[in-house]
């Protein structure tokens, strides 16, 4: 009811702004036409400009005030190696767009007000100019030039990682509308799988003819240990999704039909994250919120989501993931029933 009568209201504003074009129309053709009348007169050149001005500079304003006012909420630390790079890379560029920013943006509207149209002023007439010209061609190249470098160094030490140890192999799976994860086990090698494998409790597809699957761990919720190279595997039931763990600044499409992969390093475990000035701030606000809606307190985890819309219940795509000890990890991994003993 509320979609239809929205359409409706959309509509009925369509048929209405149509007439009131028609009007406009209409009493044009009544008016004899005179020569000036299209032309802006100077008065209209000096309130334009008067108005460009003191919006433009609102603009500005505005932006410098939302980065104090909304700053709070972007993401804490990062809590994986990797992510200290990502940071650092969004970190200069934002440093260097905001000093371009704040420089061009108030000169521009600026030029706007100082050279609006006044009576009797004349604009003056330049041809060319070889040392502007440079100046602006080069200057953006050189910065443009030593960020691209700079993106592409930082991207390739992320993609192509060195661990002194064998990272720990764990997929993700992916189906509409939930995320499994399934633990190598002690041989580290993840078992063949496919969804044709897929048949009452061997819900992600694995070959129980192969070996290297019977030692594998599906659980619904994750616990990685701190300090340890992690090398995910992501693998998709029915359409595109993408995983997402914004705190370890990782995201990596899952796509049917193939295996894409991502490694890395957490450095915090959640314990530790629980006690960051920053996450303890941004998790009291929520439970601020939370607490006026009557709903229980909620505490810091990291979360994987799913960043792709794959529909209907894409938003609820969520797997909590756990960042503890080696000793704590170890621990939990005992607890956990391997394929071969759930068949
Ligand atoms: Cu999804």
């Amino acid at each position: 009811m509320m979609t239809f009568l929205i359409i409706l209201v959309v509509a009925l504003a369509a048929v209405a702004l149509v007439q009131i074009v028609r009007i406009f129309e209409v009493s044009n053709t009544l008016t004899p036409a005179k020569e000036e009348d299209n032309r802006p007169s100077h008065k209209d050149n000096d309130i334009q400009g008067k108005i460009l001005f003191v919006l433009g500079m609102l603009f500005v304003v505005f932006s410098v005030w939302s980065i104090f006012k909304w700053g709070g909420y972007i993401l804490p630390v990062s809590a994986s190696e990797h992510g200290l790079e990502t940071d650092r890379l969004l970190w200069i560029t934002m440093a260097v767009i905001g000093f371009v920013f704040l420089i061009t943006q108030p000169l521009l509207f600026w030029f706007v007000y100082r050279f609006r149209g006044i009576k009797g002023r004349k604009a003056t007439y330049m041809e060319h100019n070889n040392k502007l010209e440079l100046l602006w061609t080069s200057v953006p190249t050189v910065v443009l030039a030593i960020i691209i470098t700079y993106g592409i160094i930082t991207w390739g030490n992320i993609m192509n990682p060195e661990f002194e140890e064998e990272p720990i192999v764990v997929e993700l799976y992916a189906k509409q509308f939930g995320w499994q994860a399934r633990i190598a086990g002690e041989d580290n090698v993840l078992g063949n799988a496919n969804v044709r494998f897929i048949e009452g409790i061997n819900s992600i597809g694995i070959d129980p003819n192969d070996l290297n699957g019977l030692d594998d761990i599906v659980t619904s919720e994750l616990m990685l240990p701190v300090g340890k190279p992690i090398l995910f595997k992501f693998r998709a039931q029915d359409v595109i999704h993408s995983a997402y763990i914004p705190h370890f600044r990782l995201q990596m499409n899952c796509v049917p039909g193939t295996v894409t992969q991502f490694a890395f390093t957490p450095n915090k475990t959640t314990a530790e994250m629980r006690r960051d000035p920053k996450v303890i701030r941004q998790i009291s606000g929520i439970n601020e919120i939370r607490e006026a809606k009557g709903e229980e307190p909620y505490e810091f985890d990291f979360v994987l989501l799913c960043n792709k819309i794959c529909g209907a219940a894409h938003y609820n795509m969520q797997m909590k993931i756990v960042v503890g000890t080696e000793e704590e990890y170890n621990q939990w991994l005992k607890e956990q029933t391997t394929f071969a003993e759930s068949l």
